[in-house]
């Protein structure tokens, strides 16, 4: 038997419905009933298939005895025939330009029959060029307004990064707890699990007046768009940033916060976990039959499915629900267990706060030690230092080592140095010898081949000052694609060298990533998270390094900067050291 349909599954199949007969211009009454009974499916609390069990479907609002049929033929078999048949030949990316203002089914059904237009990027391809200029139903007042409607479309639904995301839903959701009706509010989604870009943030609450509560919400100064707005439902714009709010009864709260928080192949797996136990879990509780287990509380659905409460940012049906199973989740690293950052930039090269600032704010985070590395000259553009302007910073930095009154945290000179083409490094090792900290980063050329790219790294890590391999895949998410390089192999060298790599936690940049980071980890390489920052405040970017470390699995003992000086500066120095002992002994 397949498996049966979800709320919003059926939802989303009678949305579906509604949109093909506009298409197909047919009844508006018939139209009209799909588009309402998926709106009120979607304001439901409580499971479809619950409501069946129980036979009160038709009391639901807006389903009659036919959506009723067809829903108790979903539940039974996971689909509806005659809305399959109706659909047949028809792609759900046509029917997105449904989403699109200002775009109705006539003109859809237009630019499909005429213009073969199949979705968002076959309009967009259609409006740039001038095929519909001058066309009959296409006035130029008409396709300047469609072409905005388009972008604007277009740009709010690029993946936005989570460092950009993160503080604005954190804005919204402190805003949102003040509202004096919402009791509880928290948010959930890729967001909650750390992804590195995000398409919508998924935000819960409850309330005893919900309908009231999320027009409230709707009024904060933080909104700048209503999209929806229902019962249980609103969909917000806080600028470019979408925001999905649902109203869930308190007694649901976990359950929901488990669903909403996905992913959805974690639940899937944890759903089928359930049925083995003869239990079922969804959305509104865990449930024996019709008796409800829990489901006040996110613990409830993993108590009684019998495992720990897995931290969000494992949440990817990577093998973590079986590791709960076996009591083997790993202690994953904490904010809090960092003790210092190793990558930051200041004035002295593209940096935008003064070295004192740099440390200022480092003694503000806590921190027991900061490598302020500045980039060496090859990088012109961010002001890399040549020697002469690396004496004068050396000399800033020991007045404020002098001027500072606390010994904390322990100023290094570090350096971003480049690994040129050739694999060489940007300054000479006597130069080199000269920093407490040496970072080494590609920054050019970053499109070798493979094996030279793997050469180039590989000679830079067997440089003996070398102590951090920075941001080592050099992509920047959305804009630059990873380069080409043999992974295992610079894992394999970074181990046996007893160097780190880098997980830069600039927002562009979360390299490693978190599969990367948890594939160096598992080879037993060393990792180093930093910022990167390039003023006081991105010093905050440490944060999405660590989100990112705890998506790879990783635990603080492997990470260089969450240990203590002493520990860190044998470390830093080790390799040197040898070199000398064995010259000393040769
Ligand atoms: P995003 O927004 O694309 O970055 O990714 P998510 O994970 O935030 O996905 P979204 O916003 O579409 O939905 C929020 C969560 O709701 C998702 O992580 C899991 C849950 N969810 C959504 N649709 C389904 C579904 O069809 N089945 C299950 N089991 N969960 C779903
Ligand atoms: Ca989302
Ligand atoms: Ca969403």
């Amino acid at each position: 038997m397949s498996k049966p349909l979800g709320n919003e599954e059926i939802a989303h199949i009678f949305e579906k419905m509604s949109r093909v007969l506009a298409l197909k211009g047919k009844d508006r009454f018939r139209i009209l009933a799909y588009e309402k009974a998926a709106q009120s499916i979607r304001d439901l609390q409580q499971d479809l298939s619950t409501i069946a069990e129980a036979g009160r479907l038709e009391e639901t609002p807006a389903i009659g005895k036919d959506l009723a049929g067809k829903i108790e033929e979903a539940l039974r078999t996971g689909r509806i025939l005659q809305c399959e048949h109706e659909c047949h030949n028809i792609s759900d990316s046509l029917l997105t330009l449904f989403d699109i203002r200002g775009l109705g089914p006539k003109t859809i059904a237009i630019l499909h029959s005429r213009y073969r237009v199949d979705g968002v990027d076959d309009l967009r391809q259609l409006l740039a060029s001038s095929t519909l200029n001058k066309k009959k139903g296409f006035g130029a007042k008409k396709l300047a307004g469609l072409a905005e409607a388009v972008e604007s479309w277009v740009a709010s639904h690029q993946r936005m990064l989570l460092g950009l995301a993160l503080p604005k839903a954190e804005a919204l959701l402190e805003h949102v707890r003040r509202v004096r009706l919402v009791s509880r509010a928290e948010l959930a989604g890729s967001l909650r699990r750390g992804r590195e870009t995000i398409g919508d943030v998924d935000l819960l609450v409850t309330s005893e007046d919900s309908a009231r509560a999320l027009i409230e919400i709707s009024h904060l100064p933080v909104v700048t768009r209503v999209l929806a707005i229902g019962p249980t439902r609103a969909t917000l714009l806080l600028d470019d940033l979408q925001v999905d709010i649902r109203a869930v009864p308190a007694e649901s709260f976990g359950a929901a916060l488990q669903y909403f928080t996905g992913s959805k192949q974690h639940s899937t797996h944890l759903r089928a976990i359930a049925r083995h136990r003869g239990l079922k879990v969804n959305e509104y509780g865990v449930f024996r039959g019709r008796r409800k287990l829990g489901g006040a509380e996110e613990q409830d659905v993993y108590r009684l499915l019998k495992m720990p409460w897995i931290p969000p940012e494992m949440r990817e049906d990577r093998g973590e629900i079986e590791a709960a199973q076996e009591n083997s989740l790993p202690d994953l690293v904490e904010l809090n267990e960092i003790r210092g950052d190793l990558h930051v930039h200041t004035t002295y090269s593209d940096g935008r706060s003064s070295i004192s600032e740099m440390v200022g704010q480092g003694a503000a985070l806590g921190y027991e030690y900061i490598g302020l590395s500045d980039h060496s000259p090859f990088q012109r553009v961010a002001r890399g230092l040549d020697l002469d302007r690396l004496g004068k910073k050396i000399k800033e930095l020991e007045k404020v080592r002098q001027e500072r009154v606390s010994a904390r945290p322990l100023v290094l000179l570090g350096t971003e140095v480049d690994i040129l083409p050739d694999g060489s490094l940007d300054y000479p090792d006597d130069v080199l010898a000269r920093f407490d900290v040496v970072v080494a980063a590609v920054h050019s050329h970053f499109k070798q081949s493979k094996s030279e790219m793997t050469e180039r790294i590989l000679k830079a890590i067997e440089n003996r000052y070398v102590n951090i391999v920075a941001h080592p895949t050099a992509r920047l998410i959305n804009q630059r694609p990873a380069i080409e390089v043999d992974f295992q192999c610079v894992v394999l060298a970074a181990k046996e060298a007893g160097i780190a790599l880098e997980i830069d936690g600039s927002p562009w940049r979360l390299d490693l990533n978190d599969t990367l980071a948890r594939a160096a980890t598992n080879s037993g390489a060393l990792l180093a998270i930093t910022s990167d920052a390039h003023s006081a405040a991105q010093l905050s970017f440490m944060r999405f390094g660590v989100i990112q470390a705890r998506r790879g699995w990783i635990p603080a003992s492997g990470i260089v900067n969450t240990w203590p000086w002493h520990k860190l500066h044998e470390w830093l120095i080790a390799r040197r050291s040898q070199r000398v002992l064995a010259k000393k002994a040769g």
